[in-house]
């Protein structure tokens, strides 16, 4: 066995072919495999892990081209407590992530990699955030030992030899990616079909522009081109370099075509914390009484925005695939997810269906996909599961990896190098209480006041308190890779720049009656709240301006083709209109938790815009 590279690698990179080598002495994997991205190649890897265990693939005829894998109970979702900003000053981390000393963090991180890779192959992967050769892409290279996470970057970025000949351009900076499972085999030694190690460090150096990963293979944790690069990484560029890395998705809302067949589109992007419906909302079906509306998908989790020669911000979708969440996705609640994920799909952490013999039939499940569960499964454990069982038959946390260009809603527009114009941004949380369903700011301060204050309601997982609520500005907590008060000054400053300032609501769609019951449907029926921001962009909407910012008329919401009476309609929203301005006190009371924090590097915008919300209030 050696650890040369069996044939030439397929760049000329000096640089490149010389940290490779230098990883390789680092790690002493068995084996160097230049990844090429081909359909082939793709085909081998999947093999391979189907003979490794870590596979299983599924039924051709119900679910073509897709794969399922189950992961140790311990690997099964991003780790944020394991996380580390490691910039020069612990001051630039901010108060809101994990520090260490960037020196004290390399000492220990190139021990746990010194013979990581033994007796596995080293996979060097190329990727592109963004479409390859679009002047908003950014590149990197991954070493990981972990077939499975090539399989899934393949699916997630644009990966392989077209990013070699990008590279071999030499005009980028490429972002150096390690990532280990942390679990060397000996010689002789039988693997596991979810290689992994108890202890996990996901670490960024934001100067120097690396990412060390080690002891995880499952999502955010591994797929380095993600949460890592595209938010924690990319962040930081952003900052030096004029624009924005944000955890938004990206839709185009589109009119119904005028008596000319002429259709216009706009574009927003939104913030929504872990849990609010991201994915559904990014690939939304407009309901009835919207007749001819169209909602495109450009992304579902990820927004790069720019501001263009012109001054106007464009945005592009770094990422070429979902990572969504399975359970709760279903043909009711988001059938253009059902249909993207229909095949080529990767399944992580979800339940099998079983046949009368109590074996696995090459079908899948979980929780939500049907009103009812099949009589038997086996859960995402690998035990005999019945509807009796009080444990979920999928991992709440259960993925489906799928290609965006299967999405019946992909937006003509999702590749275009230039992005896409955005027009507003949208913040939203889970808040059962005091948010309305949706207002505007003032202006381009208060609503970055908007962003920055924004929360969710806590859910029972992770021993957190239930209905506590959640600081999570712009829905970044846990990716903004820098000082979270340096990020509120980069969002103020980015308006100096533009020619047009996007609008910026506030939305909520969890707001719950005094029984606790949700007021709002949610899903489809969200396209209603759209419609307004798109025509308050347009300026064809009347609002009424409230202590909190803009909010519609109960005139200004279409309710075509809702089967409730009008007067009802009108209750219901007032309901979730309704601003008590005591309780929105004690909300702004709530905001000052955060700007205590943050301090010495909160803007003095921020404090401006909350003495001004006191005033009106
Ligand atoms: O596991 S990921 O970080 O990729 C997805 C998520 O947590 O939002
Ligand atoms: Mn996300």
């Amino acid at each position: 066995m050696t650890t040369k590279p069996a044939a030439a690698p397929p760049t000329t990179n000096t640089h490149l072919i010389r940290w490779v080598e230098k990883m390789a002495e680092l790690t002493q994997p068995a084996h160097i495999h230049w990844v090429t991205g081909t359909q082939q190649e793709y085909e081998m890897l999947c093999d391979k892990l189907v003979e490794a265990g870590t596979f299983f693939p599924l039924d051709d005829k119900k679910w073509p081209g897709c794969f399922y894998a189950r992961s140790t109970p311990t690997d099964v979702a991003r780790i944020e407590e394991r996380t580390f900003i490691c910039s020069l000053s612990k001051d630039n981390a901010g108060p809101t992530n994990n520090w260490e000393d960037p020196d004290v963090m390399r000492k220990r991180i190139k021990q746990l990699f010194t013979g990581s890779m033994k007796g596995r192959t080293m996979y060097v992967l190329p990727f592109s955030m963004g479409p390859v050769g679009s002047p908003m892409s950014q590149i990197g290279v991954e070493l990981t030992d972990s077939a499975y996470v090539v399989v899934n970057m393949r699916i997630m970025a644009r990966i392989g030899a077209p990013v070699f000949a990008e590279i071999d351009k030499g005009t980028h900076r490429v972002i150096p990616c390690m990532h280990t499972v942390g679990a060397p085999l000996e010689p002789g030694q039988k693997d596991v079909p979810w290689p992994c190690n108890d202890l996990k460090y996901i670490v960024h150096y934001p100067e120097t522009r690396e990412i060390w990963s080690y002891g995880s293979g499952y999502g955010g944790n591994a797929l380095l081109g993600k949460k890592c690069f595209a938010l924690r990484i990319a962040s930081n560029i952003a900052r030096d370099q004029g624009w924005m890395a944000e955890h938004m998705l990206v839709v185009g809302i589109e009119t119904p075509p005028d008596a000319n067949g002429r259709t216009e589109k706009t574009y927003i992007a939104a913030a929504f914390p872990s849990a609010c419906g991201k994915t559904n909302l990014a690939m939304l079906i407009p309901p009835a009484g919207f007749d001819g509306w169209k909602v495109w998908t450009v992304g579902d989790d990820i927004a790069w925005i720019k501001p263009d020669a012109s001054g106007q911000l464009r945005a592009i979708n770094p990422e070429a695939g979902f990572f969504g969440v399975a359970p709760g996705t279903s043909d009711k609640t988001n059938p253009n997810a059902m249909k993207t994920l229909a095949r080529n799909s990767i399944f992580t952490n979800v339940a099998l269906t079983v046949g009368a013999n109590g074996k696995p039939d090459g079908g899948i499940w979980w929780e939500g996909m049907t009103d009812t569960p099949p009589d038997r499964l086996i859960d995402w454990c690998g035990n005999p599961w019945t509807p009796a069982n009080k444990t979920p038959a999928a991992h709440p946390n259960g993925r489906f990896t799928t290609p965006a260009s299967q999405c019946p809603s992909i937006d003509p527009d999702w590749e275009n190098p230039e992005g896409v114009p955005i027009s507003a941004f949208v913040f939203g949380g889970r808040r059962p209480t005091i948010i309305p369903l949706v207002f505007q700011s003032f202006n381009w301060s208060s609503g970055v006041y908007i962003g920055a204050t924004m929360g969710s309601e806590t859910t029972a997982a992770a021993g957190a308190p239930v209905g506590k609520v959640r600081r999570d500005p712009m829905a970044m907590l846990p990716f903004c890779g820098y000082n979270m008060g340096d990020y509120f000054r980069h969002w103020i400053n980015m308006q100096r720049n533009l020619s047009y300032t996007p609008r910026i609501f506030q939305v909520n769609w969890f707001r719950k009656d005094a029984n606790g019951h949700f007021l709002w449907p949610g899903y489809g029926e969200n396209m209603r709240v759209l419609k307004w921001v798109v025509d308050r962009i347009h300026g064809h909407a009347n609002g009424e301006e409230t202590a909190i910012g803009w909010v519609p008329f109960f005139e200004d919401i279409n309710w075509e083709g809702l089967d409730i009476p009008r007067d009802e309609l009108r209750k219901l929203f007032d309901q979730l209109q309704h601003i008590n301005p005591d309780a929105w006190k004690r909300e702004v009371m709530d905001h000052e938790e955060l700007f205590i924090a943050l301090h010495d590097h909160l803007p003095a915008q921020m404090v401006y815009e909350r003495e001004l919300l006191i005033c009106r209030l």
